[in-house]
């Protein structure tokens, strides 16, 4: 029948297990074309080969990049065996069908791999005749079978030494593959030479995490759950704090624990947050670590109820005796005097984690990538470790000047709000959260929710907004709150409009320039 092998073209960089199945092919009665090297090793273990050179009447030149690139190669696969016209003309070209095409390519990635390559010799392993055969074999697929993979050879050889047909669906499978196969070469290539991710992408793909607790479960208890913890020695924080007492720490308790720690991490001064549900329910810097506690549990005392605590300082006696107070469900912290643990490990269900090498970064600390997982991929990206230029750098949209103070609050709310899911509002006084409008989807809203929140009076408060202000309903809606004035990044279309508002409500308006969205 017309989709009998008879002829096959075998052509590979890698020639393991080649000899078995060139052999196998040549005794089912097939014809083997190949190319110098290939030919010579199957020669070697005893396979009758045609040399490709021979076909084409022209040797291999340019020491080896044109080889194959011959019409009475790519016109043997690409030639429909059902179209007349391509038959006759393929009669008149003496060219010979080719049924069967078995590839594998130079090693590029390979090569590009180890470090001491030159770009001379990387670009001297980009096959060119390889793909180029790939390519037209998985386009004519009905009637070439194209290997790419060894993995496929067995059931292809079984096809041919039983005589059965090998079908469309077979055939289509296999070019489908071969051209996945192809697409990852390319894009091998592009990288390599757009210089991108040699060092990040192998990074983020080699075992970086060890089992550190298997969790009771995840989200919800119908979930599995597990806690893997970082082996890069740079890569500090919840992972690697140390447990000083308490229950097993559920998958909530981890992600709120490393939420907490992130944000009270940016302050240099005493400060807490507490954390629920993944957002800061409260934030505050002051003069000591009790004095921070308290305002931070007193900015939403009902959401701090059973929240998770992180501390940038030792807790100490006195500001464990006022947490032993309430329920509350974990506390990170750089340690823990013998006196707070004495008070708090008189409480059955908190659990006390110590991370000292989490604070120990500063300027220098290492970027760890961020990734979380979508459906069929992965996300990666760089932390959002900047929260805004310093006070000389930064413009004021609006007639009206922060105090001093105002200065203060304003930085302090904008780096919360990076810390609250977006869209994110913030009302801050003298470097406490007063009010957090948190995850809405849109922003006149989270500023409504900003002043349901609070728990005392919103008059005079610092307003930050995670990004812009598409309208000025938000800054119409904050002025009925009483917020002296705004921190936001700017660059609406309608800022004319926001910052016109503004003005109008006598407030001031800081842009930075910077947006901290958090999906
Ligand atoms: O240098 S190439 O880009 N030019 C070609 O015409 C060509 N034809 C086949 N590379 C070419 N190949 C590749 O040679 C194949 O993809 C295979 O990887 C390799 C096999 O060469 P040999 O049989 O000489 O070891």
């Amino acid at each position: 029948s017309s989709q009998e092998i008879r002829r096959a073209l075998i052509s590979v960089s890698d020639k393991t297990g080649i000899d078995g199945f060139a052999k196998r092919l040549s005794a089912a009665g097939v014809e083997i074309l190949s190319t110098g090297g290939t030919a010579a090793a199957l020669r070697t273990a005893g396979v009758t080969v045609t040399d490709v050179s021979s076909v084409t009447n022209f040797p291999e030149i340019l020491g080896g990049r044109v080889k194959t690139l011959h019409p009475k190669i790519h016109g043997g696969i690409l030639g429909k065996k059902k179209d007349p016209g391509h038959q006759a003309e393929m009669k008149t070209h003496g060219i010979t069908p080719i049924d069967l095409v078995c590839i594998n390519l130079y090693p590029f990635e390979k090569t590009v791999a180890k470090a001491q390559t030159t770009l001379d010799e990387a670009c001297e392993q980009i096959d060119i005749g390889g793909p180029a055969m790939v390519r037209a074999s998985a386009k004519n697929f009905q009637d070439v079978v194209i290997l790419v993979d060894p993995a496929d050879y067995e059931r292809i050889l079984s096809l041919i030494e039983s005589k059965s047909p090998i079908s469309r669906e077979l055939r289509q499978e296999l070019a489908a593959k071969a051209f996945r196969m192809t697409s990852a070469y390319d894009a091998a290539i592009t990288a390599y030479l757009s210089g991108e991710a040699k060092e990040d992408f192998p990074a983020i793909f080699r075992p970086a995490f060890t089992l550190a607790q298997t969790l009771r479960y995840g989200e919800n208890p119908h979930q599995k759950g597990a806690f893997y913890r970082s082996s890069d020695p740079a890569d500090r924080g919840v992972g690697t704090a140390v447990k000083r007492w308490g229950k097993e720490l559920s998958y909530n308790n981890v992600l709120d624990a490393h939420s907490a720690l992130a944000l009270v991490k940016e302050f240099s001064g005493p400060a807490t947050v507490i954390v629920k549900h993944n957002n800061p329910c409260g934030a505050a810097t002051g003069d000591s670590l009790l004095d921070t506690y308290c305002k931070a549990r007193d900015t939403d005392p009902v959401s701090s109820f059973g929240g998770v605590v992180a501390m940038n300082r030792p807790v100490d006696g006195e500001t464990a005796r006022e947490m032993a107070k309430i329920f509350l469900e974990v506390v990170i912290a750089p340690g823990f005097s013998p006196e707070a643990l004495e008070v708090l490990t008189k409480k059955k269900d908190i659990r006390l984690l110590e991370a000292p090498d989490a604070f120990a970064g500063g300027a220098g600390e290492k970027e760890i990538l961020e990734l979380r997982s979508v459906s069929g991929g992965l996300l990666v990206q760089t932390p959002d470790r900047i929260v805004m230029p310093t006070r000389d750098k930064i413009s004021l949209a609006t007639k009206r000047v922060p105090t001093d103070s105002e200065w203060e609050d304003a930085l302090f709310a904008f780096t919360v709000g990076k810390h609250v899911r977006s869209n994110s509002i913030i009302l801050v006084k003298d470097r406490v959260t007063v009010g957090i409008g948190a995850g809405q989807m849109s922003r006149v809203d989270s500023v409504r929710l900003s002043g349901m929140k609070a728990n005392r009076t919103t008059q005079g408060t610092v307003l930050a907004s995670d990004a812009f202000f598409p309208f000025r309903d938000g800054i119409d809606e904050a002025a009925k709150l009483g917020v002296a004035g705004i921190v936001q990044p700017g660059g609406s279309i309608r800022d004319k409009e926001v910052f016109e508002a503004a003005d109008e409500y006598g407030m001031f308006m800081i842009l930075t320039g910077v947006r901290h969205f958090k999906h």
